[in-house]
């Protein structure tokens, strides 16, 4: 980390100096991400490197850590905030941890489609929030990824029509209070476990379902482990490419807008394959032998709405927020 940092100073000390940046002293950016190699959010990373490579030949060292690797699902701002890591995606709930305000961004129902959240992230909603991250986390976003609207995934099939027909379902959620009330609020049982440990959760049977993306149910083979798709729609979800504040300001301007614009080909190179397979994989699960209904969306809808707005989460939403997130078209 203390390489990087001051690797990335040396080059701006010099560059301010008018001496070119030494051929050895290349900028390194780890990234980290639990992502498995086949899944968008993964690939789009090369998409970044190859970027970067084009804009600023030999400048950058970009290190793609999969799979959780370099640092466990979750513990990747931390890690950014004290310098031990440069790049990665994080979560909305990730963000709320630390930025209350954000968890608006990760209650059920909120957000619509992948457009209406590109125009929320691209406009003054996205750049109100990303202010506040960049104030109270030491990290800043560069540029926002749809990562896939979240559906239930069960291990075996049951009808499932509302809410209250998840009750007792140990819903496998990633493992932070946010995600927790999410399963919650859907009827179900949730149950914590990081994304690498939830193939082995299905085909064991230590839980009976999870939600995710559909592109990311097909990447991480959980259509081999379940029967059956639930389409709840219940979260239109994002990641955020994030960069430690101390690296992006350790660059110079011209490379800071390099890095910018890496992350936006990165993001915008997920979005684009991310929404055309996302629109082709009911065909795909079917074609697997998995059983892919549809429950009463209004049911879902209502519920979840309900159990949000009751509680403490809604309280520090900031005022007027969720009518300015709905106006958004
Ligand atoms: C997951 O653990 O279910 C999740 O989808 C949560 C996301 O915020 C993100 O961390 C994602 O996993 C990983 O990138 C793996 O795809």
């Amino acid at each position: 980390s203390r390489r990087s940092v001051l690797a990335a100073s040396a080059g701006v000390a010099l560059a301010a100096g008018g001496v070119p940046a030494l051929a050895q002293s290349k900028i390194v950016l780890r990234i980290s991400t639990p992502a498995v190699p086949d899944d968008w959010h993964a690939r789009m990373w090369t998409v970044f490197k190859d970027s970067l490579e084009k804009s600023a030949p030999g400048e950058f060292d970009v290190q793609i850590n999969l799979n959780a690797s370099l640092f466990k699902q979750g513990a990747e701002p931390t890690a950014m905030a004290r310098g031990n890591l440069e790049l990665t995606t994080v979560s909305a709930q990730d963000l709320a941890k630390q930025v209350p305000e954000f968890s608006i961004f990760t209650a059920g129902y909120i957000v619509r489609d992948p457009a209406q959240q590109q125009k929320i992230f691209n406009g003054p909603i996205g750049a109100e929030m990303f202010k506040l991250v960049a104030e109270k986390m030491d990290i800043s976003p560069l540029s926002t990824c749809y990562y896939g609207t979240r559906q239930v995934n069960l291990r075996e099939v049951r009808t499932v029509k509302t809410p209250a027909d998840l009750k007792g379902v140990k819903l496998r959620m990633p493992g932070s209070k946010e995600w927790l009330f999410l399963g919650e609020a859907l009827g179900a049982t949730p149950t914590p476990l990081a994304f690498g440990e939830v193939y082995l959760g299905l085909k064991s049977g230590t839980i009976d379902g999870q939600d995710n993306p559909l592109p990311t149910v097909k990447a991480a083979k959980f259509y081999e482990v379940t029967k059956q798709i639930v389409l709840t729609s219940h979260l239109v979800d994002a990641l955020f490419i994030a960069i430690s504040s101390k690296t992006l300001k350790a660059l110079s301007p011209a490379n800071q807008q390099k890095v910018l614009a890496a992350a936006k080909a990165a993001s915008a190179y997920n979005n684009d394959n991310r929404i055309k397979e996302e629109a082709q994989l009911v065909e795909f699960f079917k074609k697997e032998g998995l059983q892919v209904s549809t429950p009463d969306l209004d049911a879902f809808h209502k519920t979840v709405q309900a159990a949000y707005q009751n509680s403490d989460y809604a309280k520090v939403w900031p005022k007027g927020l969720l009518e300015r997130i709905n106006a958004t078209k």
